[in-house]
């Protein structure tokens, strides 16, 4: 019979000299596999008297044991050997730069559009909303442009396929709509600034179909010109940054206000690519406004004997193209990244008259 003592020192030793862990699956594999050394050597017990099994027994199983339990430990040691040298192996080099991710930024039209909400929330303007898609009344019957009035040719509308019942809508042509809607719901004093989507069948360098308008609207007992005057002007420095400006009121006319007036602020133009405000000879068209005709207050029922307001409607994509020099109106819309890298803003500046409006 194998001599058990010469079995287990050559198995334990066997173990204990494996160089890795294919070696040692060898090992067990010749030792307690199906035809392994000690299995064989355990299916001797069957034949064996009892006497014999007492004395055997205890001695094959232990070997099995042992050889199991040294097997067990060569393989940890073995795992723990091969992770050691993996891991002395990798380097990582945290000092590398990250990878470059592209940026996202805000928008130059989302950016005026905060810098106006946030001047003109300053000086006390709720922000008002309305829909995009709007009854022709709201857009031009109760602004005093009843149907076949040829001011109605002034802004050409996208229409909507007709109601069942004959009535059609539109896509509002600017946000003097938001007006109506205000005056229908709130009684004065009212102070709001709506901007909004606005669309137009237009498209060239300066007009795009869909562009963007603020609108604004002060109502309350004894509201005049003055007052409008002092608003833009406010709004002017504020938005451009400067200490002084210069405005220049030329008479217009819009069916909703009267009397009409536009607006426009001396500006300097003389150097290509630039443009200073306050000074120079230039003027720039800054948007409409007026008195509110008597008339809208009336079909919006408010009493013009006692109530008088003005508003005022700017482009804001355009307001845009001058502050930060995008000649064409149409690259807002492009959707071009490299564009957007250029003229977009740090996402988490948001514009406020003391820490600065534009950085
Ligand atoms: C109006 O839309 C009037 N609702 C403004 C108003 C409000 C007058 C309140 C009186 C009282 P106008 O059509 O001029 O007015 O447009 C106002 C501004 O919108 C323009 O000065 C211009 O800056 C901008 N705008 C008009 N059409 C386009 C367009 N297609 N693309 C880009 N901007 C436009």
């Amino acid at each position: 019979m194998t001599n058990i003592n010469t079995l287990e020192r050559d198995i334990l030793g066997a173990v204990k000299a494996a160089p890795d862990e294919a070696a040692l699956e060898t090992i067990r594999v010749a030792a307690l596999g199906k035809k392994g050394t000690i299995s064989e050597l355990l299916k001797t017990l069957g034949s064996m008297s009892a006497d014999e099994r007492k004395i055997n027994g205890p001695l094959f199983n232990g070997l099995r044991d042992k050889v199991t339990f040294a097997i067990a430990t060569r393989k940890t040691e073995l795992g723990d050997a091969a992770l050691n040298a993996r891991l002395g192996n990798e380097k990582i080099d945290v000092t590398l730069p990250p990878r470059p991710e592209p940026h996202g930024s805000i928008h130059p039209v989302s950016q005026v559009f905060d810098e106006i909400t946030t001047i003109l929330g300053e000086l006390g303007f709720a922000i008002a909303e309305g829909p995009d898609v709007e009854f022709d009344d709201y857009n031009f019957t109760k602004l005093n442009i009843p149907p076949d009035h040829p001011a109605r040719q002034m802004q050409d509308t996208f229409y909507l396929a007709k109601q069942a019942d004959g009535s059609q809508h539109i896509l509002r042509t600017h946000t003097s709509p938001v007006q109506v809607r205000t005056m229908l719901r709130q009684k004065p004093p009212i102070r709001i600034v709506a901007p909004g989507r606005t669309y137009r069948v237009d498209s060239d360098a300066t007009h795009s179909p869909m562009f963007h308008q603020f609108e604004l609207l002060v109502i309350d007992e004894g509201i005049h010109l003055g007052h409008l005057k002092w608003t833009i002007e406010e709004f002017c420095k504020a938005f451009f940054e400067v200490d002084e400006v210069e405005l220049r009121a030329r008479p217009s006319f819009f069916p909703f206000t009267e009397p009409s007036v536009e607006w426009d602020l001396r500006c300097d133009r003389a150097v290509p690519n630039q443009i200073k405000f306050g000074q120079g000879n230039d003027w720039l068209e800054l948007g409409g406004s007026g008195m509110i005709n008597p008339r809208v207050l009336e079909m919006c029922g408010l009493d013009p004997d006692v109530y008088q307001g003005f508003a005022f409607g700017g482009g804001i994509d355009r307001l845009g193209m001058l502050k930060y020099g995008v000649p064409d109106i149409r690259s807002f819309f492009e959707s071009d990244l490299r564009w957007l890298r250029h003229y977009g803003f740090a996402a988490l500046d948001m514009p406020s008259l003391d820490g600065g409006l534009s950085r």
